[in-house]
């Protein structure tokens, strides 16, 4: 197949409630949707999971559509294209995986939609729903009580997992407070490298808690900060920002710096190389999850296709799509008994709702 028209619709979804991390508060989600129109006379669809601002990873909108069009479409022009190839044919640029991704999901979702096959048993799935955990920001307001309901709301919606977001000045009381009142939910915290290693003690006091893990306390960097992390804690440490590749993850968790890994297909170039990182882990007995960038339906698709692999064993940032949007591109994912059932039909199974697409739309981007 060949690629014949790309056109990038870049969207603004107002967020139900502000999410904010350990390194910013989002009140809009701002996403690029890549539209891409093939030779079999069909459309994929891709979303690239940049934000606004280059504060999660290096990659930001503006950026991942400029390398898009400049240096990473004109790769993918002129031949005959299997899916499989994209990777190879991007990895001459160097870094970008957020770009990349989005062309290679749109070029894999146009290729299974002619096939009639959908992204899941593409990818190899073993299961038809996947157990759903949800990420808790930082409340606006640094107040407990906000914490306090804002969690019950998610348990009483029958998430099966919750993970607190924690900074410096927002970790142990925060966690303390939702494991007294929820004493048997499986817990985790994510810190977004918002600790060095000096706060090794700190962290350590995390273990009382009974988590299932901490999810990337240190520097992205900071490998040796995480081994020792690791071997300090007894809760498993969980990378998410380092891991990058497939040999950098294999490089982390042989050198004990990584006990569970958070697979997120944009941050690791795409669904491909994701498979290939849960393939490892699942080869080396590696627990992994799949995380979340606030997707919309689109990208949302792809991630709980993602996490019905057999990897896939704790509960992923998965959550049904009103947990960010009042309205979602997509028809919304909606969580059924803790769980939301894996899209059947061919490609990602989903497609945006013209009317819903054109309203959200803030620009759009004809890149071929
Ligand atoms: O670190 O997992 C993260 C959102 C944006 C950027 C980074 C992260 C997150 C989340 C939310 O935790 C995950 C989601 O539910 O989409
Ligand atoms: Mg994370």
């Amino acid at each position: 197949m060949r690629i014949e028209e790309v056109v990038v619709h870049r969207c603004a979804l107002p967020l139900v409630r502000p999410f904010r991390t350990s390194f910013m508060v989002e009140t809009h989600k701002d996403v690029l949707l890549v539209e891409i129109r093939t030779s079999d006379g069909v459309t994929g669809w891709g979303e690239c999971v940049a934000m606004g601002a280059p504060l999660y990873s290096h990659e930001y909108n503006d950026g991942a559509l400029e390398v898009m069009r400049e240096f990473l479409l004109p790769r993918l022009l002129g031949v005959d294209l299997e899916p499989e190839d994209v990777p190879a044919l991007l990895g001459p640029v160097r870094g970008h995986p957020m770009a990349k991704g989005a062309l290679e999901l749109g070029v894999v979702d146009a290729a299974l939609r002619a096939r009639g096959v959908s992204f899941a048993s593409y990818l190899g799935s073993v299961r038809d729903e996947v157990d759903c955990g949800v990420s808790v920001g930082i409340p606006a307001d640094d107040s407990m009580g906000t914490l306090v309901a804002e969690v019950q709301g998610y348990v009483d919606q029958g998430y099966q997992r919750i993970k607190l977001k924690i900074e410096p000045g927002w970790d142990i009381e925060p966690t303390r407070e939702i494991r007294r009142l929820h004493p048997r939910i499986p817990l985790q915290v994510d810190a977004n490298q918002a600790y060095s290693r000096a706060d090794i003690d700190h962290l350590a006091a995390l273990d009382e808690f009974d988590l299932l893990l901490i999810e990337q306390p240190l520097h992205e960097d900071d490998v040796l900060g995480h081994k020792l992390l690791a071997d300090r804690m007894a809760t498993p440490v969980c990378l998410d920002e380092s891991v990058l590749s497939v040999d950098n993850a294999e490089s982390l968790i042989d050198y004990g710096a990584c006990e569970v890994v958070n697979i997120k297909a944009g941050r690791v170039g795409g669904y491909l190389t994701a498979k290939a990182i849960h393939d490892l882990c699942l080869g080396r007995g590696v627990p992994v999850w799949c995380g979340g960038m606030l997707e919309t339906g689109i990208g949302r698709a792809a991630n709980i296709a993602l996490a019905s692999l057999p990897g896939f064993t704790l509960p992923g940032d998965t959550s049904g799509s009103d947990r960010f949007f009042t309205r979602d591109i997509t028809e919304p994912f909606v969580l059924d008994g803790g769980r939301i059932a894996v899209p059947s039909g061919p490609g990602l199974g989903v497609e945006p709702i013209p009317e819903v697409l054109s309203e959200l739309t803030v620009s759009s981007h004809r890149l071929l």
